[in-house]
Order: structure tokens, then sequence, then C-alpha cells
């Protein structure tokens, strides 16, 4: 099997931290081109209940600064993810091991990784963290 040119990952990539980059250099490693899809401050909303703590724009701004990124757009939805692989024409969707198996029905338009999570680092912990402080 060759190697997937064209990589897609999703994610909020709110407060970045070192978990989200070594996704990102993992995903990137996959393949020679790296798109990543960030969610949108509503669908944020809606997947956990809270706007991201660093605004759409800045969000970003952050990813698409980053060395092993190729391309950044706005993911508005969950169930969209079809479109947008058929549309970026990505070879293979990677997401983090806390989404395995949610995108398998995607297999028929590309290769799906599911990686592992880095452990112990989180937005959330982040927040609670500095919210203790
Ligand atoms: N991640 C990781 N290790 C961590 C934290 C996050 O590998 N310690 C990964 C996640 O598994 C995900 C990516 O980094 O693949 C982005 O994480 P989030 O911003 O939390 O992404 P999420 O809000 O789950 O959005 O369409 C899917 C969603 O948009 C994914």
């Amino acid at each position: 099997m060759t190697a997937p040119r064209r990589v897609i990952t999703f994610g909020t990539f709110d407060v970045f931290h070192a978990g989200h980059l070594r996704l990102l250099e993992r995903a990137a490693a996959l393949g020679d081109h790296l798109t990543v899809g960030i969610s949108s401050d509503e669908l944020n909303a809606r997947k956990k209940g809270r706007r991201p703590v660093y605004p759409l724009a800045d969000r970003m701004g952050i990813v698409a600064a980053l060395r092993c990124v190729d391309e950044v757009f706005v993911e508005h939805s969950l169930d969209a993810k079809r479109d947008y692989v058929l549309d970026r024409r990505a070879d293979l969707l990677v997401m983090g091991d806390d989404w395995t198996g949610r995108f398998d029905a995607l297999g028929d338009v590309c290769q799906l990784a599911y990686l592992p999570r880095t452990p112990s680092v989180s937005t959330t912990a982040i927040i609670e963290q500095i919210r203790a402080s």
C-alpha cells in the first residue's frame, strides 16, 4: 500500500497545548499534506457545552502557523465530515483515539487512523488548574 498523500484531521484546538501539537505532528508524518478542520465556536459549544476560551480566528491562526500544517478551514458540523473529506481530496482521516470508531462509516472514501492521545494534558484540565490557582 502506498502512503496516503493528503491527510485531514479535525479539532477545536482551544488553549493550544503539547497534546494538540503531537497529534498534528503525527498526522502530518502519515502523508505529505495536512489539512486541519477547526471547529467553529458554535460547534464547540454544542460538543462540549461551553464556548472556547480562544475565539475561532485565534485558534485558526495558531494552527495555521505550525510548520506541520499546510491549510486550515472552519468545521461547522460533525455530520459534514464526508463532504469535508471529499472537498479537500483527503486520502486519510486522522483523529485521536477518544474518537475511535466514530468516523468508520467514511471508510469508503478515505483511510482512517485513530492515534493514541497524549496522556495527562487537556484543555479542560488546564482551565481547571488556572481556575484553582
Ligand atoms: N488530543 C490528543 N491528546 C490530548 C488532547 C487532544 O491527541 N491530550 C487530540 C484529540 O484526540 C483530537 C485533537 O487533539 O484529535 C484535537 O483535540 P480537541 O481540540 O479536543 O478536538 P475535539 O474538540 O475533540 O474535536 O470533528 C471532530 C472534532 O472536531 C474533534
